[in-house]
């Protein structure tokens, strides 16, 4: 065994500065006569990563040891953030690192800046794998993630006169200091090839190409605990023998290199385009490389763990729980059969009732564009044998239902896996496939899982309600209160007179009684004008737009979608625009200063989204250079929205938006982030919306909109041409029309809203229905924000009612209902 080395701990500044100045010398990335921020970046964090790796092989040999029941969370997507500053904070080494770094001329503020945010996700679903991520280590809770390290990932924002354009964003340009290359860990990856069956009617996977997955190791520490977790991303790699030496001689280099090429698109990008057929198996490769590399993986340990005497793959669902983060990671279904009975030897009963209890499916979504589906054909070609046992499951979903629920037979084509309505087009539907294979289904908030039981899988709830559950999201306090506003954070640690609450976010409530007190509004509004003040300068860092740091910070943060109608939100922007033009002075005395923040992006191919963006930028130009209207309202477009900028504008907010058309918001987690941060919200009765409400008041939230069982009632009305939509959203829309925001054309937007357009659904998101309501809404926003000791009693209470909305709770709530582990703690 390699000896334990000394490790710098948080008394020992000194210590600590050798050990990054010992990384500056001896890293072999850059010159050792070199030490810039740069250089202090990546040698402090690979001084932090020694202590991690330290603890993380303390926590895996002691979980090898103990043998627990382990959590394998496989998701396409993780929105990591930096990771030095929640490293650093976890470890309980911020004020050891900043003393040392400042020791060796640096101030710990200006080195985190260095780092680049690891682009592997795109949404609410990977940010929330990585704040599950950081609860499971803090809850010492028996972990593993599975991703895939895409060289690209999501692309990088940028916007200019055009609105949105994409740029390939280059994390690992230089290196990410935190992950480690597992080159122990490669595992063979098939594509394409037949299917053999032998003289015993025994059936094999053959031929096709063959790459392999490496893995790469990024520690994720837990909060006060030794308990250090990985998550385990992929990479594609052709084997060297693939490399055709002889073709290369002979001057055909392309053909050489052919496989190497093959192999390194396949983890290029995050969602590559999947409009052509090259895009489809592209996307298909990446989803199965996903799950048959994490299933090796898994599988090895499994059999590492058992003595060969006692060895029974029975044992497999009491030692292995799979959960499948949306469909994404669907093929870890028929590619576990297929390891279990090709490659172990297990007869189809024993190795279905293995599966079925192994793996278990969220689903993040209701909206019918995002429940994927994939060609039978594209899927035969690549995965010929997964296709064979699909066929096989969906048989005997059929048979099944023959014989349980007979009059549930007509809806059999509705519920199947394979989808042949369409003989030349037929589908294999992936979230069926999970319902159908999975023992636990469940949505993200008590209201999509209602939908999930009454609406989606009403038919597949029928036959089995005790799979379906709910599980309402959460966020961790750590990376979002603790250290995104450490102002904040004190404050409350203070008033609390423990700072337990950050392992134990129910604490908060303990807030609620001192709502009113002087001191603790006053204290409060310093913290929140500190953090408006961070915010307003990295505006005019990242746009050149100045803000009132005084004026109400309005913020729209996420990804751009006609769903979350950031276009309902731009609209009252444009009425409170002309309402304030119109006014003559001493009247416009009356509007509250404001300034309305959007950020997110917009998926490249989705061109109405990429319209809005315009729209926000084309008329933040024109309302933040009136000299009438600029000092009462300004419109930023925030670019590159990512975790860290999220971490600068959420803990600035003070109203958040979520304003998304009941009935398809999941659940959202960015207004758990915003309530948490003492930031009001004005939303629809949508996903975990309905549940802030009610934990930090009714009063406290400004409500607004049709309600999600309405909305198939209204559409049928617009439809019927019964609407009659408000004068003042007749006004914006033809506003906008007139040209007021420039020549670009937005007719296919607005049309977009019209009933009886023919353009596109019809206002199919209600933007027209819920505008007035939304007006009002804003109204109230408004006077409530004049009086100020009403304003910052809202927020200590929003803060307050925010305890539920903690990853760790979601997490426990898994871990006993769904995957039946438990803490596993290094002494
Ligand atoms: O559950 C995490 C997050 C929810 O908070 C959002 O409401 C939901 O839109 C998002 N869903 C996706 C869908 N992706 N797919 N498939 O990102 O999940």
């Amino acid at each position: 065994a390699i000896p334990p080395i000394a490790h710098p701990t948080p008394e020992d500044a000194f210590g600590v500065a050798a050990n990054i100045q010992y990384h500056a010398q001896y890293s072999p990335h850059f010159s050792p006569f070199k030490f810039e921020v740069e250089q202090a970046f990546f040698s402090t964090a690979e001084s932090v990563r020694d202590t991690l790796i330290q603890r993380w092989n303390a926590t895996y040999e002691h979980f090898q040891k103990s043998d627990p029941k382990h959590i394998h969370y496989i998701s396409m997507e993780y929105l990591q953030g930096r990771a030095l500053t929640n490293a650093l904070g976890n470890l309980g080494l911020t004020d050891a690192y900043a003393a040392a770094l400042y020791k060796l001329g640096y101030d710990l503020e200006n080195v985190v800046e260095q780092e680049k945010d690891p682009a592997l996700g795109n949404g609410g679903l990977g940010r929330l794998a990585s704040c599950f991520l950081d609860s499971l280590a803090t809850l010492n809770l028996p972990a593993w993630g599975y991703g895939l390290r895409y060289k690209y990932g999501l692309f990088k924002q940028l916007i200019t006169k055009k609105g949105q354009e994409e740029y390939a964003e280059d994390w690992l340009e230089k290196f990410s200091p935190w992950e480690i290359v597992r080159h122990d860990i490669v595992y063979p990856i098939r594509f394409f090839g037949k299917v053999k069956v032998d003289p015993n009617g025994r059936r094999k996977w053959v031929g096709g190409e063959q790459l392999q997955a490496l893995a790469y190791d990024i520690p994720i520490p837990g909060f006060k605990t030794k308990n250090t977790i990985s998550l385990r991303i992929w990479e594609a790699k052709s084997p060297p023998r693939d490399f055709n030496l002889a073709a290369f001689n002979a001057g055909k280099h392309q053909e050489a290199v052919d496989l190497h090429f093959k192999a390194e698109q396949i983890c290029a990008v995050l969602y590559p385009g999947d409009e052509t057929e090259d895009g489809k198996l592209l996307r298909l490769k990446q989803q199965y490389l996903l799950c048959s590399a994490s299933l090796q993986d898994i599988l090895t340990r499994f059999k590492d763990r058992r003595s060969q005497d006692s060895f029974s793959w029975a044992e497999l669902p009491n030692k292995v729980a799979v959960q499948m983060n949306d469909t994404h990671p669907t093929l870890a279904i028929p590619e576990l059969m297929r390891l279990l009975i090709d490659e172990e030897g297990l007869g189809w009963e024993e190795a279905w009732a293995i599966t079925s209890s192994t793996v278990a499916y969220t689903n993040h979504t209701v909206l019918p564009e995002a429940l994927e589906k994939w060609s039978q054909v594209v899927m035969s070609k690549l995965l010929p044998r997964h296709v064979e046992i699909i066929t096989e499951i969906d048989k005997q979903f059929h048979a099944l239902v023959r014989e349980i629920r007979p009059d549930l037979e007509e809806k059999l084509n509705g519920l199947a896996i394979l989808d042949n309505s369409k003989p030349d087009k037929p589908l294999v539907r992936m979230a069926n496939l999970c319902v159908i294979s999975s023992h636990s289904v469940n949505g993200v908030a008590e209201l999509h899982s209602d939908i999930l039981k009454k609406e989606l899988f009403a038919d597949f709830y029928s036959l089995w309600p005790k799979k379906f559950q709910n599980k309402t999201n959460g966020v961790t306090p750590r990376r979002w209160l603790r250290f995104a506003s450490p102002e904040l954070s004190a404050i409350i640690t203070k008033w609390l007179r423990t700072d337990e609450w950050v392992t134990n976010l129910d604490l908060l409530t303990g807030l609620r009684q001192f709502a009113d007190d002087n001191q603790l509004q006053s204290e409060w509004t310093a913290a929140k004008i500190a953090n408006k003040l961070r915010l307003a300068k990295y505006l005019e860092q990242v746009t050149g737009i100045k803000v009132d740091p005084q004026s109400l910070f309005d913020v729209q943060v996420k990804r751009i979608h006609e769903y979350k109608r950031q276009l309902l939100n731009i609209l009252s922007v444009i009425y409170r625009f002309k309402k304030i033009k119109e006014l003559n002075p001493e009247e416009r005395g009356n509007f509250v200063p404001r300034t309305v923040m959007f950020g997110g992006k917009a998926f490249a191919t989705y061109a109405q989204a990429k319209r809005i963006v315009k729209l926000v930028t084309d008329v933040g130009e024109v309302v933040n250079n009136d000299h009438d209207v600029s000092h009462l309202l300004k419109v930023v477009f925030i670019p590159n929205y990512n975790v860290s900028v999220a971490e600068v504008a959420i803990p600035a907010s003070e109203l958040s938006q979520h304003i998304s058309t009941a009935g398809l918001e999941a659940s959202g987690t960015s207004n758990m982030k915003f309530a948490l941060n003492g930031s009001l919200i004005i939303g629809t009765l949508d996903g975990a919306n309905v549940e802030i409400r009610e934990e930090v008041g009714e009063e406290n939230f400004f409500l607004f909109g049709a309600r999600a069982d309405e909305v198939p009632m209204l559409r049928k009305e617009r439809e019927e041409g019964k609407f009659v939509p408000d004068p003042r959203f007749e006004e914006v829309k033809a506003f906008i029309r007139s040209g007021a925001f420039g020549d670009y054309d937005y007719g296919p937007l607005v049309d977009s809203l019209e009933g009886n357009s023919g353009f596109g659904r019809g206002d199919y998101f209600l933007v027209g229905y819920d505008f007035p309501s939304y007006l009002e809404a804003q109204s109230k926003v408004d006077e409530a924000y004049k009086d100020k000791a009403r304003w910052t009693k809202m927020s200590i209470l929003s803060t307050a009612g925010s305890g539920k909305f903690s990853s760790d709770r979601t997490i426990s709530q898994y871990a006993e209902d769904i995957w039946k582990i438990q803490a596993c703690q290094v002494p």
